[in-house]
């Protein structure tokens, strides 16, 4: 995998908009729906554990996934959230592949509050490698922003298919806020205001946002490059601009009403006139709220409920066969030489290593080897440091965080931070790892690639031949 410095160049996504940092970019290149490359190296994963929905699209009938982000299809099985989460890991040791979990449907995720919250926080403790996302019409998200990205989902899709509010009520006949029922122009004010502040919020986070627009031809059609520049303005990273489905056998308002579906000609063109704003996703393939695999891919057939076991025992074993296998994929088989390891960064945009190893919650993943330094995931960890006073007042407990920490860690050569206390680098001693705080506050890509020239040269002796690493003199 080539290392995605740079959206524009790397992510194959075409079109201006935010700037990236580092650990941004990664994000990026791993994603299946944000990086055109990385769809076909990554599978996702849908959990339907979101049936109901705040409000209502002419384009959708309940009995059908969610426009936002699925083909019509009925969803096989709506989940609780203990199933979703024992679902997503027999899934994620099956397919080593899978990068994302994400809730799309088949209602909204945020009419689903304690549903879909229940399942991102027991998916982050379950499966701490993976990445997580979310997919929503934006009504329910100003209040939940900060929520979200405590868990750690890096990545929100909002659906905006109007800024204008006469528009937006020929798609939107109603909606639900606080108890009370609004309709016409006066729910579409308040859902474009709601979803713009949403949007805002998440951007100011950090989190990567999508914004998928459903393409109306007559309605929204000419308004869409509107909804691009302002998105950009928002901080968005991507543009998806989506074809209608409406058929009247999917019983929508639109499909009965005769609205007419776009030409595969006039959605090119819609893309091409947002494309002078914002990068356009061209890639997408309006998956099922259910869906599981590769883009263009489902195998949910293969992953019902029935066949999900009770126990599916330590979690472990699994995480570390898929950095193995991930390794493999992003450095095309140079992960398998024995001079190869997988190293742990403490990082907070990627640039630098410059987080205190005991206060990070999360680790950034790379893979050592002649193909070079790359990223390939990262793995959050319990934040075993909490301050002094916890560490006086409930020593047990700290140190059982810490094991936690070095358990999650244990197939990583080193870890790098900018500091680390003395019990933690005895503990990473004792497992085996490398502490490493010398190139603390240095640039990452380049302390790990002379660490690595360094430790081959001491492993190969004087005389031996060391292998190289693509870009370190
Ligand atoms: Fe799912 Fe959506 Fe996350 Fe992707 S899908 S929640 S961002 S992990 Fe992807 Fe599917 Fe298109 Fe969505 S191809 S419908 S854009
Ligand atoms: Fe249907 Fe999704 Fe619209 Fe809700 S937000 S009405 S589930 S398409």
């Amino acid at each position: 995998m080539a290392t995605c410095q740079s959206p524009s160049g790397g992510c194959g996504s075409s079109g201006p908009g935010a700037s990236l940092t580092p650990l941004q970019a990664d994000k990026v290149a791993q994603h299946p729906c944000y990086s055109r490359l990385a769809h076909h190296r990554y599978a996702r994963m849908h959990l339907a554990v979101a049936p109901a929905c705040n409000l209502q699209c002419h384009y959708c009938n309940r009995k059908y996934d969610c426009s936002n982000e699925s083909r019509p299809g009925v969803v096989s099985e709506v989940l609780s959230p203990a199933q979703a989460i024992a679902k997503a890991r027999h899934v994620a040791a099956a397919l080593p592949q899978l990068a994302v979990i994400g809730i799309a449907g088949p209602g909204d995720p945020l009419a689903n509050i304690a549903r879909t919250f229940n399942t991102l926080e027991g998916l982050r403790l379950a499966l701490p490698d993976m990445k997580l996302c979310l997919s929503t019409n934006g009504l329910g998200l100003p209040e939940v922003v900060d929520r979200l990205v405590d868990i750690g989902v890096d990545h929100v899709t909002v659906t905006v298919n109007a800024l204008d509010a006469d528009i937006a009520a020929r798609i939107y006949p109603w909606l639900w806020f606080d108890g009370e029922r609004l309709e016409g122009r006066e729910a579409a004010a308040l859902l474009l205001e709601r979803q713009q502040e949403g949007i805002r919020r998440l951007t100011a986070r950090g989190v990567l946002v999508k914004i998928n627009s459903v393409l109306i031809p007559g309605i929204n059609d000419r308004h869409l490059p509107a909804v691009s520049e302002k998105a950009r303005q928002w901080g968005a990273f991507l543009h998806n601009v989506m074809p209608l489905i409406s058929r009247p056998e999917h019983g929508t308002v639109f499909g009965l009403r005769g609205q007419a579906e776009p030409t595969a000609a006039q959605v090119d063109e819609v893309r091409r006139f947002c494309g002078g704003s914002m990068r356009q996703m061209s890639h997408c393939q309006q998956c099922r709220a259910d869906a599981i695999g590769m883009l263009g891919e489902d195998r949910s057939q293969n992953f019902p409920l029935s066949a999900i076991p009770r126990d599916a025992g330590s979690y472990l074993p699994v995480l570390r066969r898929r950095a193995q296998i991930q390794a493999g994929i992003a450095s095309q088989g140079e992960s398998a030489s024995d001079a190869a390891c997988l190293v742990a960064v403490a990082t907070t945009q990627g640039a630098a290593i410059d987080e205190h190893f005991g206060h990070a919650r999360r680790f950034q993943i790379y893979s050592l080897s002649a193909a070079g330094v790359i990223p390939i995931g990262e793995r959050f960890t319990p934040p075993f440091c909490r301050g002094a006073t916890d560490c006086d007042e409930d020593e047990r407990a700290t140190e059982q965080r810490l094991g936690e920490v070095v358990d999650l860690l244990a197939d990583m050569a080193a870890v790098f931070c900018a500091r680390i206390g003395l019990g933690p680098w005895q503990r990473l001693e004792q497992a085996g790892i490398e502490p490493c705080v010398g190139g603390a506050w240095q640039p990452v890509a380049a302390t790990l690639g002379q660490w690595w020239q360094r430790r081959n040269k001491a492993a190969s002796g004087a005389a031996g031949a060391d292998p190289a690493i693509k870009g370190v003199a």
